[in-house]
């Protein structure tokens, strides 16, 4: 018997939830930067030692819905907080805290199951802050455990791990130990041109993109990979391919190291543009690029 059991890690958008489950897997499941919203789809990273079987749930940051994209991005968070056996709620701890925005952490991740509000990021921030943190989340989640973390220093990280272990129910392993994520293979990479994506543009661009892989073709010994990435104006179609096409390029060499790193093997990576207006509040779109919302979501 092992302890088993699914962990949530839920909070703000940058708080550095996909880069805690990165850390804790040791490998790249999801994406993550240092813009906001750069994680749309719940990720179940499964974490595998002697005497565990851990999977944890990496969701998007909290949104306000404006768009299609939006809700679904919150309906992934809400998803991924049904059954769960634990909950990490991941707090910026550099960024004071701000007593009216910061109701929201109470008013959507409150359950009954154990609960650890992680403090994050403890490397850029002083005990002066962390106390008074520490203070207002003892009020607003008092049965919660509180604990400091840097994924950056790697500090503290076994430490949660073993906290979360203690809380897990006994049981069977529900994953072979060879599967390390619920998605296959091919929304990781389109999630690493994505993520390339979202390094080399600013503003609105890296928001209103989005990428498909199409397919991949075995011929010779290399894999053949054609991804759309989707913008939402000519104008961000222009930004992404850059003059002379020198962006959509750096763009393509990136991820191509990345996934030939994630394969172990050679790849040719041909990427497309498309532009489709509003495509974050059209629901063909959203099914499409791996987003879709199911009619009672709505
Ligand atoms: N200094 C410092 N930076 C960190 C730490 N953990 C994560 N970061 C950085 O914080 C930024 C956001 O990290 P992500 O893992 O993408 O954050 P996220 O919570 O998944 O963000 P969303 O997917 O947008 O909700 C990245 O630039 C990380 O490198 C840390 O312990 N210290
Ligand atoms: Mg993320």
């Amino acid at each position: 018997m092992k302890k088993v059991g699914f962990v949530s890690i839920v909070g703000k958008t940058n708080a550095g939830k996909s880069t805690l489950l990165n850390l804790i897997l040791g490998k790249k499941v999801s994406i993550a930067t240092s813009k906001p919203q750069t994680t749309r789809n719940a990720i179940q990273g499964i974490y595998n030692d002697e005497d565990s079987q851990i999977i944890f749930i990496d969701t998007p940051g909290l949104v306000k819905a404006h768009q299609q994209l939006d809700r679904y991005m919150n309906k992934q968070i809400s998803s991924s907080l049904i059954d769960v056996d634990a909950l990490i709620i991941l707090v910026d701890a550099s960024i004071p805290f701000n007593k009216e925005k910061d109701q929201i952490i109470k008013d959507r991740f409150e359950r009954d199951c154990p609960t650890f509000i992680v403090f994050n990021k403890i490397d850029l921030t002083n005990i002066f802050l962390i106390e008074n943190l520490k203070k207002e989340y003892h009020e607003l989640l008092p049965k919660a455990e509180i604990l400091e973390i840097s994924c950056k220093d790697k500090f503290n990280i076994d430490v949660l791990l073993q906290k979360i272990k203690s809380v897990l129910p006994e049981g069977e392993k529900y994953y072979p130990e060879e599967m390390t994520s619920d998605h296959p293979m091919s929304f990781l990479m389109g999630e690493i041109i994505r993520e390339k994506i979202l390094l080399f543009t600013e503003e609105e661009v890296p928001h209103s993109a989005a990428v498909k892989i199409d397919s991949i073709k075995k011929i010779n010994d290399t894999l053949h990979i054609d991804a759309t990435i989707l913008v939402e104006k000519q104008s961000q179609k222009k930004i992404i391919i850059g003059k002379g096409g020198w962006l959509i390029k750096k763009i393509g060499i990136a991820a191509r190291k990345d996934i030939e790193e994630l394969l172990g093997r050679k790849i040719n990576l041909t990427t497309f543009v498309r532009v489709e207006e509003n495509w974050r509040d059209s629901a063909n779109y959203l099914n499409e690029f791996g987003y879709g919302l199911n009619k009672r979501d709505e």
